[in-house]
């Protein structure tokens, strides 16, 4: 018997792949060819074997993938067909504001819409710091949308699951900050492993493969942590896109090519003197600017 059909991936084991299939729940795969780039939410084609095996015929395309390098320093998709980022930080390990801005340029780079996720709600006040506090207040202000959560009580739970809704969502966000037990909290039903704290307030690296988990009408992304994340050389354009702050204001440039660091007449860097655009920003734009080798302005 061949029976032919869409699934999705789950995860993946080397060669082996767990598909979310309509038909068959969820089934263990083999990929004849070398499906190098198949990534967790991927669609593919599948096909039943004779002796009950099941195996992939091809990954169909995709509207996008968030990539970023794995541990050999390759660059890797670890989800695709993503609708929305999940950018979780915490106030222990602190937030790394660099990293989220990569985010957020990645973000629109995909394109994918954004949630900010201020999880360990409950150490804010114990470690959040005047500086950390006004970093954050910088992207409500901006018009992002923050959240904060506490995976040990379920805070926020509740808006996280309405915000993903029917969206393909991916968690992102250091190593410790609490996207497995976030996850553990949206799906109770699921067994999730969570890392065990260690002195540095930060967790250990136990979520090991990305996944997959079916979400009320939507999916969930979980996966490994990381130290940083890395974005792929950019246009000017395209690192801008990730400052939508700048783009009121950088209609007074003289330059349309202008990057806002050294050049006269810049609207925004007048916006910045005139304390009317986000400071913690601009200098963080400033640096991701200096480490972006520019493909082309
Ligand atoms: N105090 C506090 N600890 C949390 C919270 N969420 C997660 N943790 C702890 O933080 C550590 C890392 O959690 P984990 O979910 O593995 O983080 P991940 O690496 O981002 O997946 C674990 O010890 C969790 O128990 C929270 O909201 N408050
Ligand atoms: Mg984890
Ligand atoms: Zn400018």
């Amino acid at each position: 018997m061949i029976d032919n059909a869409i699934g999705r991936v789950i995860s993946r084991f080397g060669a082996e792949l767990i598909l979310e299939t309509q038909q068959d729940g969820n089934i263990r795969c083999t990929t004849r060819r070398k499906l190098e780039h198949v990534a967790c939410g991927d669609f593919v084609r599948w096909q039943k074997e004779a002796q009950g095996n099941a195996s992939v015929l091809e990954i169909m395309p995709r509207k996008n993938s968030l990539s970023r390098p794995d541990f050999r320093g390759k660059i890797r998709a670890v989800a695709a067909n993503v609708d929305l980022l999940l950018l979780v930080s915490s106030w222990r390990p602190a937030p790394n504001w660099e990293m989220l801005d990569r985010y957020l340029v990645a973000a629109q780079q995909l394109p994918a819409d954004v949630l900010i996720i201020m999880n360990k709600a409950d150490l804010r006040a114990q470690y959040a710091t005047p500086t950390q506090e006004a970093a954050l207040a910088e992207y409500s202000a901006i018009g992002y949308s923050v959240l904060h959560a506490d995976a040990g009580s379920g805070a926020g739970i509740a808006e996280i699951r309405g915000a993903i809704g029917d969206a393909t969502a991916v968690l992102a966000g250091q190593s410790g900050v609490g996207k497995s037990s976030l996850v553990a909290q949206l799906l109770p039903e699921q067994t999730i492993r969570v890392g065990a704290i260690g002195g540095t307030g930060e967790g250990r690296h136990t979520t090991t493969v990305a996944t997959l988990y079916p979400i009320a009408e939507g999916a969930l992304i979980d996966s490994p942590g990381v130290r940083d994340f890395a974005l792929p050389p950019l246009n000017l354009a395209q690192l801008h896109s990730g400052y939508p702050e700048f783009a009121r204001v950088a209609t007074g440039c003289k330059f349309n090519n202008c990057t806002h660091q050294h050049e006269p007449s810049c609207g925004v860097k007048a916006a910045i003197a005139e304390e009317t655009l986000p400071p913690q920003r601009y200098q963080r734009y400033l640096t991701q600017l200096a480490s972006q080798t520019m493909t082309h302005i």
